[in-house]
């Protein structure tokens, strides 16, 4: 049975929780795509890991620095900007994002809640203090190479990006936020995201046991089976337009 754009239309509290495809059409690679250059080798949950930056921060420094230019270049798509434009459409809108990007900041959200950290903060690896970002950008930033990363001013330790490696825990207070919202939320709408990592991947499960309705938009199939689970199969950046203009004209 196909989703009901009245759903969105009547909804009194939106959940939108977005992964790395909702920036797919923005040029950043998501978490499925090949890894190429420095990096066509590597695994990135071995690179996105305390682990991996022990063994080798140059390696690590440098592919969040490659990272950090490319977003630099992206534009917010018109996924984010619709997102950013539902949250004036609807009474009450919480947006969850897998991503570390600012894409959905750029495009107008506010109060995003990012689950697995931002990578514009930093702070040291060492003694956990933050460090500005001046700091950290000052060091080489030659794209797509090893680069070491800048050191501590209080402790002399390496920096370190300000996101959650694996095998590290979620901010508590935004993890709460998220589920409280999962709990109480009438629609959750999940934009680009296979649903593989954990515990975020949750999130989406929490709001149907609640009874709230789950809508995917995805190019692949993501739906698992659920009787109030619809799925719209495409690229966000086409398909959130078209919703938005069949729930509100
Ligand atoms: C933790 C920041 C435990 C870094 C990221 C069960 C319970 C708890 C943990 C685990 C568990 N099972 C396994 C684990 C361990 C692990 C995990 O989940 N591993 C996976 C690989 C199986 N989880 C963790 O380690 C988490 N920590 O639980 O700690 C703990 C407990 C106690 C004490 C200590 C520790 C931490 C996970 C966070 C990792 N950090 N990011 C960085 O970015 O560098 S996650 C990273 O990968 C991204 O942020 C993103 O969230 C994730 C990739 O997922 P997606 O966003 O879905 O992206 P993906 O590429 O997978 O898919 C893209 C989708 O978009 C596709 O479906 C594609 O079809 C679609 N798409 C493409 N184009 C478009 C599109 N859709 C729409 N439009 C398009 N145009
Ligand atoms: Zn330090």
């Amino acid at each position: 049975m196909p989703f009901d754009p009245n759903l969105l239309a009547h909804t009194r509290h939106l959940l939108v929780f977005t992964g790395a495809g909702v920036s797919a059409e923005s040029g950043i690679a998501t978490f499925r795509d090949k890894l190429d250059g420095l990096w066509a080798r590597c695994d990135p949950t071995q690179l996105a890991s305390a682990e991996g930056f022990r063994a080798d921060p140059a390696l690590v420094w440098g592919w969040y620095q490659m990272r950090r230019a490319g977003i630099a270049r992206a534009r917010p798509n018109p996924a984010h900007l619709a997102i950013a434009a539902l949250a004036r459409r609807v009474p009450r809108l919480t947006l969850v994002t897998q991503n570390v990007d600012d894409l959905h900041e750029r495009a107008g959200s506010t109060d995003v809640l990012h689950l697995h950290g931002r990578l514009e903060d930093f702070r040291c690896f060492t003694c956990s203090r933050p460090a500005t970002t001046a700091v950290a950008l000052a060091a080489d930033a030659r794209e797509g190479r090893r680069s070491d990363p800048p050191c501590c001013a209080s402790c002399g330790g390496p920096l370190r990006p300000g996101v959650v490696w694996f095998g590290e825990t979620l901010p508590e207070q935004v993890l709460d936020q998220a589920f409280a919202a999962a709990q109480q939320c009438d629609l959750l709408l999940s934009v680009g995201t296979s649903g593989v990592v954990q515990p975020a991947a949750s999130i989406p499960r929490l709001a149907l046991a609640a009874g709230a309705t789950l809508l995917h938009v995805n190019p692949q199939p993501v739906m698992t089976g659920h009787p109030r689970e619809f799925a719209l199969t495409g690229n966000a950046g086409k398909v959130l337009p078209e919703l938005l203009e069949a729930a509100f004209g």
